[in-house]
């Protein structure tokens, strides 16, 4: 290796196996019961709870350790429904002319459709932006690496850090989304990849049984 500055690697606990076990299971119990949630309550969440899951989204692993991501935190009525209404007119071109068959035949039985009324309902939307150009300091103006990848990462903590807050989470990808760079007032070199909707679920929401079903172990992993 070059020559570089180096800590001492921070002592992780020396569960016994049984242990070490136990908690993946209890860890699997835990993330197994998130939904994705498309019915919102109005209900405020404070602020200090976003923080603090966008804290944890930052300490993801990513490329060289640029942090290629911005998270902007919408809560104002009037922002909301700036994102509200250009996502629907995305939405309805999508829905009604844009989509494959196939696609809409996957999308069936979830229920989805162009109307989003939970992007104003819902009281924090967190919309993640990838920067192609940045650095491991801010200010910096150098290449970034692996941005997709950092920021599916990154967003994954932050939904894992939501539902572990008890919050319900809604992953929403308007295509395409520039028109979030203009609400957000990112700068053009930023692309917006996700939308969070994240609050309390609304009293009556419900969830698309196709939803429940995850593929088993073997289906999804091998050993060799
Ligand atoms: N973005 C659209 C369509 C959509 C696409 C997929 I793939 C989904 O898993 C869910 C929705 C929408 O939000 O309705």
């Amino acid at each position: 290796m070059t020559d570089h500055d180096t800590v001492p690697y921070a002592d992780l606990p020396a569960y016994p196996d049984e242990e070490r076990i136990a908690r993946a299971k209890s860890f699997y119990e835990a993330i197994r019961t998130r939904r994705t949630c498309r019915q919102f309550s109005d209900a405020p969440v404070p602020r200090a709870v976003i923080e603090q899951a966008i804290l944890a989204a930052g300490t993801a692993p990513n490329g060289a350790n640029h942090q290629p991501w911005h998270f902007a935190v919408i809560g104002s009525a009037e922002r909301k429904r700036a994102v509200r209404e250009a996502a629907e007119v995305e939405e309805k071109a999508f829905y009604e002319t844009k989509a494959s068959d196939e696609w809409l035949e996957a999308l069936a039985p979830l229920g989805t459709d162009k109307d989003k009324p939970y992007l104003e309902i819902a009281p924090w939307l967190i919309v993640i932006f990838g920067q192609r150009r940045g650095g491991p300091n801010p200010g910096d103006d150098k290449q970034n690496y692996y941005v997709t990848e950092s920021v599916g990462i990154a967003s994954g903590f932050l939904i894992a850090a939501l539902h572990d807050a008890g919050l319900a989470t809604l992953t929403h990808t308007p295509n395409p989304m520039k028109f979030l760079n203009e609400v957000c007032e990112r700068p053009a070199n930023e692309k917006p990849m996700m939308i969070v909707v994240a609050g309390k679920p609304a009293p009556d929401a419900t969830v698309p049984t196709h939803a429940l079903s995850k593929k088993q172990l073997d289906a999804i992993a091998s050993w060799l």
